[in-house]
């Protein structure tokens, strides 16, 4: 019989490339009425605001969507060279406003939204914002996937697709209680679920040897599969007509799976094993910096980088390419350990599934990974043991073996027997228990490996993996992160953002150093009056933030003192505390008169590891501190203490344009970069800080002047250390310090109640790991130059001014140009 041929479009609207709607506020009201009709089902006047955003977020889509379908086309077309972000967290902050601003539309869909009786204000409002990571690394990530849309660099950003996001943080008596982030609850505008796409990933079961045809391979027989359901996202470039894609994994049982359980009959049975395959994307893990070596974690890890790496090797390459080819199309960055089982993963399909010889795969997949880690802290470097690992994943571990075999072959060839040396590169650890050392399985997979700082990347050469630098010359680099100034200069501070075009003309946003052009300017009394201005005014939109939000009266006239990220010990909030501590103590003794007391607002975000009972502790001191100071008429207001709940990326918006003092305070060697810093930096908050991470750069950009430098740095941390560290010879030395502690010890802040924060006293006196007490004396110092600086206004815009001028080195766009020349080697698709 002849076969039917496929029909054929010959509508000339079938065949033509898809076009948005007219960018006017007349087609922008048309396709927003469209879309409230059509979509939500709802006429405008009976539409609820919620109804209202979601018509607004497909509007902007609609505006969106011709570039992002021309852009999936060209890069099938054109088969460049691109980039695969493999990150087990995007901390992508709300989206309508990053796309407005990326597509140009925020004037037309202001007045068009008037036009129709709405106050676009108050739908902005409305967005939960994807809280898919816990801090740094996710923010960093989502900075990046802006900058490479913004750089037109082919690209795909790959992640999980939690349907709860990072939890809830409210206060309870000062307590942290953690809560659900129901994220997609009022619906999910920006996604696009393709469950046509879904790939089936495998867990559990059991490998096997075959002949094939005279040769001997091996295979992996999984015990029970689950299906990856793709969530594409928009990446938006900012005005170049981009669109690139995130793509987000979401867990669905395999229906073959169920199948089986129904056919036995159990159907109660089959409906838990749905729940246990979807459990899989349930839940963003809430520790960072500390691993907990959950099994669920590792299937998480497992699921997206397998059903990434499947994604790209179906959709992104033509049916017939040679795979010998790959790493002339594809690197896979490695945002930290997390994605790194995606290293056996390529190599079993490459050599189970594609029948490459294993050096042949080999050699590919050592150049299609690349590396970049994010701490310093040993306990904070992912293992997996090899239990588990060989349970879940058998056939990877075999892998993982070979792997580790031939790499410390090659070991003994360069430096002889040298047992000791042979034992602290291995892969496979063997105590406490027997485990795989995921950094150093991705530092021999990787092409290269880099820190996120020039003195992070120092460190992790020299003190975390010296073997591997001298093993593998040339495989270290650093790429100092960065920050994306669309989101944390033009949305986030519009007020700054205008005076920099109004002085310099428009251009910079894309091209930061630019910023360097307001040196001139911080000599102008008029500007300096006019950049004065525009912090007064973050301040006051702070202030109704927090009075709507948190039912918080911010002080008139004070300085902000800002210090904004995750609760880590290391990180050195009670340095802080200790700080606002001595000041009250100062006043509450009579020793010091509140009306010397420079006027201070402190103000805290910080989100705790469920878990992590110390920084659970801190939260509830600061909150008590806070009480204590803020109601004792003794302080005559002089000092306010604010710690609004649930810090996440949307409150940074508002707080760190409003900061007058960036709290960058880690102990020095333990911050990998932060990028806080960077955000404050370009918002003209002044840093007092330690010589740790990105600090180091600022203070070098910056200039001494401008920056208020304070603590040990990394030697003498080492050097301290080595002679014997006891935190009480401090305590004992120092009569303020001794003040503060003994307050907080007497129980002052607990009713008190001298137990509640014994443990942090005790910890401070006896252990005392971040040697916080060490650095007391030279903080209060730097505080006290602090204030000096403060009372002289003019001079301190001045110097806010220059840090805004020097920081254009921190744009992520800087930082995705350095991984394109000296890790990726992917120029952009123009
Ligand atoms: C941060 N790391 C670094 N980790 O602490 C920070 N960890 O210095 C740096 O600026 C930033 O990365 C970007 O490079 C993290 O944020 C985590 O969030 C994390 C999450 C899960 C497990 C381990």
């Amino acid at each position: 019989a002849p076969a039917s041929a496929a029909p054929v479009a010959t509508h000339p609207l079938a065949v033509a490339p898809v076009t948005g709607p007219p960018s006017s506020v007349d087609g922008f009201v048309r396709e927003f009425l469209n879309n409230l009709n059509y979509e939500q089902g709802v006429a405008l006047s009976s539409s609820s605001p919620n109804d209202r955003y979601l018509a607004l977020a497909y509007t902007v889509r609609d505006y969106l969507m011709a570039r992002w379908l021309e852009d999936q086309r060209r890069q099938r077309e054109v088969q460049a060279k691109g980039v695969c972000y493999l990150s087990a967290e995007y901390l992508l902050g709300r989206q309508l406003d990053n796309n407005l601003l990326a597509a140009r539309l925020t004037d037309i869909a202001t007045e068009a939204m008037a036009a129709c009786g709405i106050d676009i204000d108050d739908l902005r409002q409305l967005e939960v914002e994807p809280g898919l990571g816990n801090g740094g690394l996710g923010r960093l990530a989502a900075c990046f996937i802006d900058s490479l849309a913004t750089m037109s660099v082919p690209s795909t950003g790959y992640g999980l697709r939690y349907e709860y996001g990072i939890f809830r943080q409210t206060f309870v008596d000062g307590e942290q209680i953690e809560q659900p982030d129901a994220w997609l609850t009022l619906g999910s505008p920006w996604e696009f679920p393709h469950p046509e796409a879904a790939q089936t990933i495998g867990f559990g079961g059991y490998t096997e040897k075959y002949d094939d045809e005279g040769v001997a391979r091996s295979r992996w027989v999984p015990g029970w599969t689950v299906q990856a359901v793709p969530y594409n996202y928009m990446v938006p470039g900012y005005h170049n007509g981009r669109v690139n894609t995130l793509r987000l994994w979401s867990a669905v049982a395999s229906s073959a799976f169920d199948l089986r359980i129904f056919n036995a009959g159990d159907y109660a049975e089959a409906v838990r094993a749905q729940t246990f395959a979807e459990n899989i994307s349930k839940v963003l893990y809430p520790e960072d910096s500390t691993p907990q070596g959950k099994e669920l974690r590792l299937q998480q890890q497992y699921f997206f980088v397998a059903a990434s790496i499947h994604d790209f090797l179906e959709h992104s390459l033509s049916p017939d390419f040679d795979l010998a080819n790959l790493p002339d199309r594809v690197i896979f960055q490695l945002n930290d350990t997390h994605p790194v089982i995606a290293v056996p993963e390529l190599m079993r399909v490459l050599v189970d599934e594609k029948g490459m010889k294993w050096d042949a795969a080999w050699a590919i997949t050592q150049q299609c990974f690349a590396y970049t880690c994010h701490t310093l802290l040993p306990e904070a470097l992912e293992m997996w043991s090899v239990d588990l690992l060989g349970r879940l994943l058998p056939r990877h571990l075999e892998i993982i073996y070979r792997i580790n075999d031939e790499f410390l072959a090659a070991v003994r060839e360069r430096f002889g027997d040298d047992e000791m040396r042979i034992r602290n590169m291995s892969i496979i650890a063997d105590f406490p228990e027997r485990s795989v050392r995921m950094a150093f399985l991705a530092t021999v997979a990787g092409a290269k490996v880099n820190g996120v700082a020039e003195l992070h990347s120092q460190l992790l050469r020299e003190k975390v993996l010296p073997d591997f630098d001298e093993f593998y010359p040339g495989k270290f680099t650093n790429v100092t992160n960065g920050v994306t100034p669309r989101r944390f200069v033009r949305l986030a501070n519009p007020g700054l953002a205008s005076l920099i075009t109004e002085a310099l003309g428009a251009g910079w946003t894309v091209d930061l150093e630019r910023l360097r052009g307001l040196e001139a300017f911080a000599e102008d009394p008029e500007f300096r009056a006019k950049f004065a201005e525009v912090k007064a005014a973050n301040k006051r939109r702070l202030s109704d933030v927090l009075r709507t939000r948190d039912g918080f009266e911010v002080s008139d006239g004070h300085m902000l003192d800002v210090m904004v990220k995750r609760l880590h010990e290391y990180k050195r909030q009670m340095l802080k505390v200790l700080h606002i501590v001595t000041l009250y103590e100062g006043i509450a003794s009579g020793r010091v008169a509140a009306a010397d007391v420079q006027p201070r607002t402190f103000i805290f975000g910080a989100k705790a590891a469920p878990g992590y009972v110390m920084a659970k502790r801190i939260i509830h001191l600061i909150n008590a501190v806070g009480s204590v100071v803020n109601a004792d008429p003794r302080v005559e207001g002089r000092l306010q203490v604010l710690f609004p709940p649930n810090y996440n990326v949307t409150l940074a918006e508002r707080v760190i344009p409003a900061a007058d003092l960036s709290e960058q305070i880690s102990l020095a060697g333990k911050e990998a970069s932060g990028t806080g810093n960077m955000k404050f930096a370009l918002s003209g908050a002044l840093t007092i800080g330690t010589d740790d991470g990105a600090n180091v750069e600022i203070r070098q950009l910056v200039g001494d002047d401008n920056f208020f430098l304070f603590g040990m740095t990394e030697p003498e941390v080492e050097a301290l250390w080595a002679k014997g560290y006891k935190p009480s010879d401090f305590y004992q030395a120092d009569e303020g310090l001794r003040r503060a502690i003994d307050l907080i010890a007497s129980g002052a802040f607990s009713g008190g109640d001298r137990s509640t924060f014994e443990p942090i006293v005790s910890n401070l006196l006896y252990d005392d790991r971040f040697m916080v007490l060490a650095d007391y004396a030279s903080y209060i110092a730097a505080q006290a130059r602090v204030d000096a600086a403060y009372a002289d206004q003019d001079a301190w815009t001045r110097s806010s001014i220059l840090n805004v001028a020097r920081s254009g080195f921190f744009s992520s766009d800087r930082s995705i140009r350095d991984y394109i020349d000296r890790i990726w080697h992917t120029p952009p698709v123009l």
